[in-house]
């Protein structure tokens, strides 16, 4: 199976991992539930749960299931995209290539609906791992962590904060990338590999090293998309960063010295690969792919 068609075999992997265990839209009251699908279901590139995927195959062991978890992390994503479009933050309205969740319902079930993925996503590890308590904890902990204060919330809090400075620094843009972006794709690596049985330690910190230096390169592609790519191929608005005349690497090093340093993030996380045990390979392809992206 060539790379291609494994990424897109690992997506409708996820597609159907969200159909099976979120609950449909006939649970009461429909209308909530209504409105998590229709983000969770808008598409997106599944990045992330398709990381917590490819990491659980790494060790080779007979893993377990790593598809609650990577519903898990898709779920905290789908929220922090949902909440991030309501008009006290970045006020959009178009997400995915559809109306934004409050767009297409309203401000109060959109919100809601982003609390409630965020809830589902502990109760998914909950009841996918409950037989393994041990695992449970270890993988609540992580995702706790990682959508919590101190990172992705965290990262949100300093852009909201930097936006209105618009001249933040260079050390305050890399707090904003490591949190609001590289923390989602390291704990779903981290997340991955508890599932493929990689114990806490070495192995485990170098996949965190990895998605860190991958979530870099990904933002900074992502800011670049925004300053050079057009809303119908994004399937967000355009041109959102240079309106809000917001501080990004565009900003402060122009799209070329942007490219740069996307460019070192690759190389650096394809290097982290190397010291990987496993079959890196479909990664390694995976990050080159990222950094070529058009959406
Ligand atoms: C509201 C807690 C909270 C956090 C919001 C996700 C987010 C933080 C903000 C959205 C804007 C943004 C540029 C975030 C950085 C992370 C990022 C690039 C998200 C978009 O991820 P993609 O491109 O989206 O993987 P799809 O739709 O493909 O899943």
């Amino acid at each position: 199976m060539d790379f291609s068609t494994k990424l897109n075999d690992l997506i409708s992997q996820v597609e159907q991992g969200i159909h099976e265990l979120v609950p449909p839209v006939t649970t009461r009251p429909a209308r909530i539930h209504e409105a998590m699908r229709y983000s969770l279901t808008a598409g997106g590139k599944r990045l992330r749960p398709v990381l917590v995927l490819a990491a659980a195959e790494l060790s080779g062991r007979d893993a377990f299931d790593p598809m609650p978890a990577a519903i898990a992390v898709e779920c905290i994503h789908t929220y922090s995209l949902i909440h991030d479009d309501l008009p006290c933050m970045d006020n959009d309205d178009l997400r995915r290539g559809r109306p934004t969740a409050h767009k297409q319902f309203d401000e109060a079930t959109a919100l809601l609906s982003g609390d409630a993925l965020l809830t589902y996503a502990f109760l998914l590890l909950a009841d996918g791992y409950a037989a393994n308590g041990d695992l449970a904890a270890a993988l609540v902990r992580e995702l706790a962590h990682a959508a919590g204060s101190e990172r992705l919330i965290g990262g949100q809090m300093e852009d909201l904060l930097a936006e209105r400075k618009s001249d933040a620094t260079d050390e305050e843009l890399a707090f904003i990338h490591l949190n609001k972006t590289a923390a989602m794709i390291e704990v779903a690596l981290v997340m991955g590999g508890l599932c493929g049985r990689i114990l806490p330690g070495a192995g485990l910190e170098r996949l965190r090293l990895f998605g860190r230096e991958l979530g870099l390169a990904f933002q900074i592609v992502d800011d670049i998309l925004d300053a050079t790519g057009d809303s119908a191929t994004l399937g967000k608005t355009a041109g959102k960063d240079a309106k809000a005349e917001k501080t990004t690497f565009v900003k402060l090093y122009g799209v070329e010295g942007a490219k740069r340093h996307a460019e070192k993030h690759t190389t650096a996380a394809l290097d982290m690969l190397d010291e990987i045990s496993g079959d890196t390979e479909f990664l390694k392809w995976l990050v080159s792919s990222m950094l070529e992206r058009k959406k």
